[in-house]
């Protein structure tokens, strides 16, 4: 069973003006359905073909092939979902509960989530992951990985990402990613965090 491109949750205008209707035109419909293309090639007549994307970025480490649009067909499936034209704000309950065992207060994660999105040199992804027992962390990992890789990030399951490619942000904000990781948390949809959080603590 080959991977399929997901449908946006919503219109590629819906996120205006945080994320500006090009950019989603041309990274859901470009580099996400490249990276969708690309995995089913690389894991075409292999062992892999049957297996969940969690099960092959398990195993992914020493085939670049996989690694790479693998990490990339689940992160941007994940990154659409955990945007919304209704977001913003601040979680609630047992999410905000764990965030602020970790890290104090809402403004503190955000500074360290939008720091470790800011300083990831070149291309890469800043994550909040939970690990089993429910306690969250922040982390970021280089190119298309994710801490479902082995050894990658802080080894948690991500329940937000953020992109940091400049295919995501390039055309609207050019070199100010700050401004960009600001604009983001206006989307946030922290309703499907929060029910990634209680499916994966
Ligand atoms: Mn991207």
């Amino acid at each position: 069973m080959a991977f399929e491109l997901p449908a946006l949750p919503y219109a590629h205008n819906a996120l205006e003006p945080n994320i500006d209707t090009q950019t989603m035109e041309i990274h859901h419909g470009k580099h996400h359905n490249g990276y969708t293309t690309k995995l089913n090639a690389a894991i075409a007549g292999t062992d892999l073909e049957n297996k969940s994307i969690e099960d092959i970025l398990a195993n992914c480490a020493d085939t670049p092939a996989v690694r790479n649009n693998g990490g990339g067909f689940y992160n941007h499936s994940l990154f659409w979902t955990v945007m919304s034209p209704n977001g913003g704000g601040e979680p609630s309950g047992a999410l905000a509960e764990a965030i602020n065992a970790a890290y104090g207060d809402f403004e503190t994660f955000k500074n360290t989530f939008s720091n470790a999105a800011a300083t990831r040199f070149g291309s890469g992804w800043a994550w909040l992951c939970v690990h089993a027992g429910g306690a969250v962390e922040v982390c970021s990992t280089p190119n298309q990985d994710n801490p479902l890789m082995n050894g990658i990030g802080c080894g948690g399951t991500p329940i937000l990402g953020l992109d940091v490619w400049e295919h995501a942000y390039y055309l609207k904000y050019q070199n100010r990613r700050p401004d960009y990781v600001n604009a983001f948390f206006n989307v946030i949809n922290w309703d499907e965090v929060s029910n990634r959080y209680n499916a994966s603590k």
